[in-house]
């Protein structure tokens, strides 16, 4: 059977695949896959998930893929470049891993410059283990660990994490959030993001804001709702950080 709308380095095989109806992380999976065709590296991308939801893309796509600890993505993936600088070298997380157990990976491999690419899905809250608070939850956003809302007294901001990588990169590097609801707009961060690994200019890193109606209790307008009217107020879309742009 032909799939046109599918990439081509996805594997067909595990499709449909095994997040939730309705779940972002399939559609930041798309753009990255349709930036893995255009470009050209199937071959020789490793592609790395965490844990959390992001490891049920374990298998998602036709090139060489590795699974970590909570958190570990980011050096995991480091190592493997630095063994082996020809590789296209991709860390997959979520907020929960990239901001709170992974942070201190996520700042120094920034700040070393590593010459990797970070994809980190916010979704506001831990996906995979039931809908706790995460760092990236909204001031007053009920989950199962803040049932009266996120006291921000109590808990802190949420993570600014493209703004906290953009003021520590050093030159070279690429910093971007995009979403979800803009799927052309995201595929083109992801690319300027790893081509920016391929010209050996330094770190990347793109946010994606995502969708978790599972956890959230949203159904389809909701969920949209809420990443783009309320997610949008505190986490804005945009460049960052861009190599020759004024640095
Ligand atoms: C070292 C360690 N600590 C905690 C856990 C439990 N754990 C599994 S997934 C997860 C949170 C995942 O949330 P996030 O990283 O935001 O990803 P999401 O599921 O939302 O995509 C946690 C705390 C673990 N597996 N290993
Ligand atoms: S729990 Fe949330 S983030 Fe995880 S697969 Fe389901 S909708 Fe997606």
């Amino acid at each position: 059977m032909n799939y046109p709308q599918i990439p081509k380095s996805w594997n067909i095989e595990s499709k449909p695949h095994k997040f939730c109806p309705g779940c972002g992380h399939g559609i930041a999976l798309k753009a990255l896959g349709m930036v893995i065709d255009e470009l050209g590296i199937q071959d020789k991308t490793v592609f790395g998930v965490d844990i959390g939801c992001s490891l049920l893309a374990w298998d998602f796509f036709n090139v060489d893929t590795i699974q970590t600890h909570h958190g570990r993505t980011t050096p995991v993936i480091t190592g493997i470049k630095r063994a082996n600088p020809e590789l296209i070298t991709i860390a997959y997380m979520g907020d929960g891993g990239g901001y709170a157990i992974g942070s201190q990976h996520l700042v120094n491999a920034a700040a070393r410059n590593e010459k990797i690419t970070v994809i980190l899905i916010n979704n506001t809250n831990y996906g995979m283990t039931g809908g706790q608070m995460a760092p990236t939850t909204l001031p007053g956003q009920k989950t199962e660990t803040t049932p009266y809302g996120r006291d921000v007294d109590e808990t802190g901001y949420p993570t600014l994490g493209p703004e906290m990588v953009a003021a520590i990169a050093r030159e070279g590097a690429y910093v971007a959030r995009g979403t979800v609801a803009n799927l052309r707009q995201l595929k083109g961060f992801i690319k300027k993001a790893i081509e920016n690994q391929m010209a050996g200019n330094g770190f990347s890193f793109v946010e994606v804001l995502s969708g978790c109606p599972t956890n959230w209790r949203t159904n389809a307008k909701e969920t949209w709702d809420f990443i783009e009217n309320t997610m949008t107020q505190y986490f804005k879309v945009g460049e960052l950080k861009v190599p020759g742009k004024g640095e």
